[in-house]
């Protein structure tokens, strides 16, 4: 049934890995057709064993194709989906515009794999702070349901893709070289400093980043009344999201409970253990598709939460393979018919 793949953005930090895991994971395609704007129009990428000619995107590009996985921005996402879904392909969309459209599911495999068959051509996969942290909240809410979360978030510059890790770069070795670097991609200096913003100022003195947070969390885990205060901080680390949460359950869990049902979920693996100074940090985590969890500990403060640390690379579970596994999900699906 889904013969015919094509990819929007295949020559993004997050679009390369997506064509990395299509051939990693053999997703069983017959034809994979790459799309992207003009300028990349001509490029030529390797994938696997073959090189595939960019092609401009354009509602004909759409013609015969079954899947598409859109690694785009929202803006690009809110046009060519339509596009795809009338030339009768179904799209995983990757970008933020269609998530909270209530004809579209938000999913992640491991959490709400049944979401997916309630698509109406538009199938979307959640931002990559909520992702990591949804799965690892996913096994607590099943078992004890989750109240209140409370997360403050350390996010990778290549959350802002591409340019992100350039300005990274270019800014520390400016710093180190007593010279100043204007910031371009971010509002402030990111060499050695923290920016307690990514997005848009939104509502109530929270940023777009911190409210999808608030809104994806509660649509994936079918629960309105969740309720999540985030703060989400951009930190000089090139690739990996970090994130310190203290979640709150109706059945309050014990340490060892919560330990063993992250150990038991999918996608998660606990690495804890800190008189031997074992926890997941964004440099053992990078270009891994788990979300790792340490830190495991009971609230001190007296709420009756958990408090745990999650790290997760943000461009393969936050983003390429979170994508890649829905379409595998969806084309698994289709086999079994
Ligand atoms: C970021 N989550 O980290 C946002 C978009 N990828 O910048």
């Amino acid at each position: 049934m889904y013969e015919t793949i094509a990819l929007v953005g295949a020559t993004g930090a997050v679009g390369r890995i997506v064509l990395d895991q299509i051939v990693s994971r053999k997703l069983p395609y017959k034809r994979l057709k790459l799309l992207a704007s003009e300028r990349s129009v001509g490029k030529e990428v390797r994938v696997g064993d073959q090189t595939i000619k960019v092609e401009l995107l354009e509602p004909d590009a759409f013609k015969n194709v079954d899947l598409v996985i859109g690694s785009t921005p929202d803006e690009v996402a809110a046009e060519f989906a339509p596009w795809a879904v009338a030339a009768g392909a179904v799209v995983v969309d990757e970008s933020g515009f269609w998530r909270m459209d209530a004809k579209v599911p938000l999913v992640i495999p491991e959490v709400n794999p049944d979401a997916v068959d309630h698509h109406s051509g538009i199938i979307a996969s959640p931002n990559c702070s909520t992702t990591q942290m949804v799965v690892a909240l996913a096994p607590l809410h099943k078992a004890a349901r989750v109240k209140r979360v409370i997360v403050s978030t350390y996010q990778a510059t290549s959350g802002a893709g591409l340019a992100g890790n350039e300005e990274l770069r270019d800014s520390i070795r400016d710093s180190l070289a007593g010279k100043t670097h204007p910031p371009k991609t971010f509002a402030h200096p990111i060499a050695f400093n923290l920016i307690p913003q990514i997005g848009s100022e939104k509502q109530d003195g929270y940023t777009s980043e911190e409210m999808k947070m608030v809104y994806e969390t509660r649509k994936i885990l079918g629960d309105d009344d969740i309720q999540v205060c985030p703060t989400c901080v951009r930190v000089p680390v090139l690739i990996g999201h970090s994130e310190s949460i203290l979640v709150e359950t109706e059945r309050p869990l014990t340490v060892m409970e919560a330990t063993e049902l992250f150990r038991g979920a999918d996608g998660v693996t606990v690495v804890d253990d800190l008189a031997a100074k074992q926890y997941p940090m964004p440099l053992d985590c990078d270009g891994k598709d788990d979300v790792f969890v340490g830190r495991i500990r009971h609230d001190i403060s007296g709420s009756g939460g958990i408090a745990f640390w999650c790290v997760s690379d943000n461009l393969r579970k936050g983003a390429a393979t979170n994508a890649v596994q829905i379409a595998e999900l969806l084309m698994r699906k289709a086999a079994a018919v």
